[in-house]
């Protein structure tokens, strides 16, 4: 791509636009950003970048910003419907997302998972079996590593692993993994993409380039994915949780099976997996069989699976205080996802729940609650919403206490807490109304954990 002396427009200088503005100026193209915040607001990202040329643009979108640019390369978080979007397709300057950008410079194959949750330990999972064999591995995407930095670090030799968000598969054109998969798709993300049907449609779109030879692993379990199985114009390979498939990944006897070209290969017993929980079989199904498809040694997954011990910030443990074990699921951005956490608990739980809202229902969550949540912390955007489902699901009012804080929800935990408790952080819902993103939520909630006396 020769963008030599040409005008580029980037929009959102957060980490993508950032990474973005590194990778441009290596390119040598002229830079112009554009972010929705005030220079006040962004002075320390600015403030990165002070030995760069770089033309800003802050809040209003003007004509002479636009004028003579070659594309604008949007962050995922800018909506397809934001005023830059549109005053650039109507001047008829191209617009791409940063992941189509990345994917342009690419010399490395990109092995892309998707779906509403596991997509960072799927991700992280993938990588390290890659890893263990032997080839040089990025992992990069929505987990938060820009894809575009990975892009020009990778080699011909080397494999890019990337977890795509729905907001990074609306901008592609011809972004194409030589491998994809769709773990699961449940409700999220509605308030900008208004429909689960146009959620589903949107990431169905990460196998839409792939041709006749490639793969795409898909859930063969979950209801909103079996509409993309015809759309697929590549390969599908199934996985499924319930049931034994002819063709396909699944568990038979306690055991990961996955069976191709008429063989079954046992990839390990399902207990042997670090990672606790259901939905990490599902996790782990998913970065088996890509592994698989990829052509890597059956015993080189079998001991990543066995070893791997799941990231941060998803039902991590933090401490012991007393008898009550302590939870980090800060990365439980949406109900689904704190149902699974709900769900992987051995014992009663304190739950530390509410935050941004997405505009999507908690009445599945609140039920979920049945007998296992004891008590209910709320706080965040969403907190009466979650407690008025709570109480609707038969919930007692004297087991919600409302709060402020993190801090205050933390401390609210500790002090109604009792020996075999467990305090669990799963908002149910995105940081963003209190905190810039779900790591400063997570840190701060380890933090404070930390703090209390023992
Ligand atoms: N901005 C605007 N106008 C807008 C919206 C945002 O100007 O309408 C500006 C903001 O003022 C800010 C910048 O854009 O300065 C932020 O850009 P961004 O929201 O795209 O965030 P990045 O920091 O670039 O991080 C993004 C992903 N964030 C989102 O999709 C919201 C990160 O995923 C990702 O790790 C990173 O790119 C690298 O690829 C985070 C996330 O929450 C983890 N993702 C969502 C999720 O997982 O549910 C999709």
């Amino acid at each position: 791509m020769d963008l030599k002396g040409k005008k580029v427009i980037v929009a959102g200088f957060g980490l993508s636009g950032k990474s973005l503005c590194k990778v441009l100026t290596m390119f040598g193209a002229i830079i112009f950003v554009y972010d929705s915040k005030s220079k006040e607001e962004l002075k320390d990202d600015i403030s990165e970048f002070k030995d760069s040329d770089i033309t800003f643009c802050f809040k209003d979108v003007t004509d002479e910003f636009l004028e003579g640019a070659q594309m604008v390369i949007v962050s995922p978080g800018i909506p397809i419907d934001s005023e830059i979007v549109t005053k650039a397709k109507v001047k008829g300057i191209e617009v791409i997302g940063e992941v189509e950008f990345a994917y342009r410079l690419s010399k490395a194959p990109i092995y892309a998972i998707t779906g509403t949750n596991g997509k960072t330990t799927t991700t992280s999972l993938l990588g390290e079996i890659f890893k263990n064999s032997g080839v040089r591995t990025y992992v990069a995407g929505n987990i938060g590593y820009p894809l575009v930095e990975a892009a020009v670090k990778a080699g011909n030799d080397d494999v890019i692993v990337a977890e795509i968000s729905s907001f990074q598969l609306e901008t592609i054109k011809e972004f194409r993994p030589v491998i994809s998969a769709i773990i699961n798709i449940t409700p999220d993300h509605l308030n900008r993409h208004k429909t689960l049907e146009n959620y589903i449609n949107i990431k169905g779109r990460i196998f839409e380039n792939q041709s006749f030879n490639e793969y795409t692993v898909l859930n063969y379990d979950d209801k909103n994915i079996s509409s993309l199985f015809d759309r697929a114009k590549c390969k599908v390979f199934p996985f499924s949780m319930e049931k034994i498939l002819y063709r396909g990944t699944y568990v038979e006897n306690g055991k990961i099976v996955i069976s191709s070209n008429g063989e079954k290969n046992t990839i390990i017993d399902i207990n042997d997996i670090y990672i606790p929980g259901n939905h990490n079989v599902e996790n782990a199904m998913v970065a088996s069989t890509m592994a698989f498809l990829a052509g890597i040694d059956v015993n080189i997954i079998n001991t990543t699976l066995k070893t791997f011990k799941g990231v941060e910030h998803r039902i991590e443990f933090v401490r012991s205080i007393n008898g009550v074990k302590y939870y980090n699921d800060s990365k439980g951005t949406n109900p689904d996802a704190a149902i699974k956490a709900i769900e992987a608990m051995k014992g009663p739980i304190i739950l530390i729940a509410g935050g941004y809202d997405k505009g999507v229902s908690f009445d599945e969550f609140t039920s979920s609650f049945n007998g296992r949540v004891r008590k209910l912390i709320l706080l965040g955007e969403t907190r009466d919403l979650i407690y008025k489902s709570a109480v609707k699901n038969g919930f007692s009012r004297e087991d919600i206490t409302v709060v402020n804080s993190l801090d205050d929800a933390v401390y609210a935990a500790y002090k109604m807490s009792m020996p075999g408790d467990n305090v669990l952080l799963s908002p149910a819902c995105a940081s963003w109304d209190m905190f810039k993103n779900f790591e400063e939520r997570g840190k701060l909630f380890k933090d404070t954990v930390n703090s209390l006396r023992g």
